[in-house]
């Protein structure tokens, strides 16, 4: 077969550039330009007439940075049937101030290319259309996702572990983590090949997705590990859930050859505990429970929590 891009391709629907007028399509954008890792890079739409920002979960902006207060500032936005009238800025007596372009405010006007200041965090205020929002988002994923599986990468879940490990020594919030690591990989690769064995880890990540719940977040966190976070989980759901992916990665075959690949997966779970010092402990946990698991013929879920692993 011959190179694909030898001759030109004819497309005349090209999208024409914009004369720099403000469009009905452009929405506000607030983008975060520094911050913390999680936050990094994160963009979101104003469509409300008012939009918190703040530390605290609830807020429409939740941002991960210990110098922001729990309730921050809020940005409202006037329209009218013209467009978009005014957007301003209120600080919400936050601890440590609201700055715009460097300047510490009460209250102030934006305008697109403002940078706002809470804490370490930065958001820079912009009109964005479509295309620009697509691009941001994109950018977005290359840096927080796997880019043969589609799932978060190993520097993005860890930083939500961190972040959910905070969140709870601090309010008492219920989470649970599940380990996976597919049983008999090699053999795949050994038998099918390298090529056969991505293939697999591409289906078997969607998969896990699929048998998951929306809140749940998905990371790759080695060649055929995996690391699940459930959150307001406690053990006996994140039990049921890791047992759920556990079925259908057995019943899963993957269309290939005449015979098609099947392997299992052994998995560790684990719920957040007050005494657990932090995340590298919290994931030795859950390993030891995947190592457990692995002992006992593999194709096995095992659940540990810090009292078992005292007991050695
Ligand atoms: P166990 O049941 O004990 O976990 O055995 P295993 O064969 O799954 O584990 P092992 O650690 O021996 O091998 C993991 C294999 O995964 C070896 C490595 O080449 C393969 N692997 C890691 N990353 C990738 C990848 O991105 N693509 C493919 N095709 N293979 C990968
Ligand atoms: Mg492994
Ligand atoms: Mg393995």
């Amino acid at each position: 077969m011959g190179d694909p891009y030898e001759e030109t391709i004819c497309d005349r629907k090209l999208i024409l550039p914009s004369d720099g007028g403000p469009k009905a399509e452009q929405s506000i954008v607030l983008t975060i330009i520094a911050g913390s890792e999680s936050d990094f890079g994160k963009h979101f739409v104003l469509e409300r007439k008012r939009t918190a920002v703040g530390r605290e979960k609830a807020n429409d902006i939740a941002l991960n940075d210990g110098k922001v207060s729990k309730a921050h500032c809020e940005i409202s936005v006037i329209r009218s049937g013209r467009g978009i009238e005014q957007i301003s800025i209120l600080d919400l007596d936050s601890t440590n101030g609201t700055y715009v372009n460097g300047e510490t405010i009460i209250q102030a006007t934006l305008r697109a290319g403002d940078k706002i200041q809470a804490g370490d965090t930065i958001l820079q205020l912009s009109y964005s259309d479509e295309i620009e929002r697509e691009y941001h988002a994109k950018l977005f994923d290359f840096a927080a996702r796997d880019a043969l599986t589609g799932l978060y990468n190993k520097r993005f879940i860890y930083n939500e572990l961190e972040n959910y490990c905070r969140i709870a020594r601090r309010s008492g919030r219920t989470f649970s983590i599940i380990l996976i690591d597919i049983d008999d990989f090699k053999q795949i690769n050994d038998h099918h090949g390298h090529l056969a064995g991505d293939e697999y880890l591409k289906q078997f990540a969607a998969l896990v997705r699929n048998s998951l719940r929306e809140q749940d977040i998905a990371g790759r966190v080695g060649g055929e590990e995996f690391l699940v976070i459930l959150p307001e989980t406690a053990i006996e759901g994140a039990l049921q859930l890791a047992v759920r992916v556990r079925k259908n990665v057995e019943e899963f075959v993957l269309p290939y050859k005449s015979s098609g690949i099947h392997t299992t997966i052994s998995a560790g779970v684990c719920q957040y505990e007050k005494g657990i010092r932090d995340v590298k402990e919290f994931l030795d946990v859950a390993d030891q429970a995947l190592y457990e698991a692995k002992k006992a013929e593999k194709n096995k879920v095992m659940r540990v929590s810090l009292a078992d692993r005292g007991d050695g």
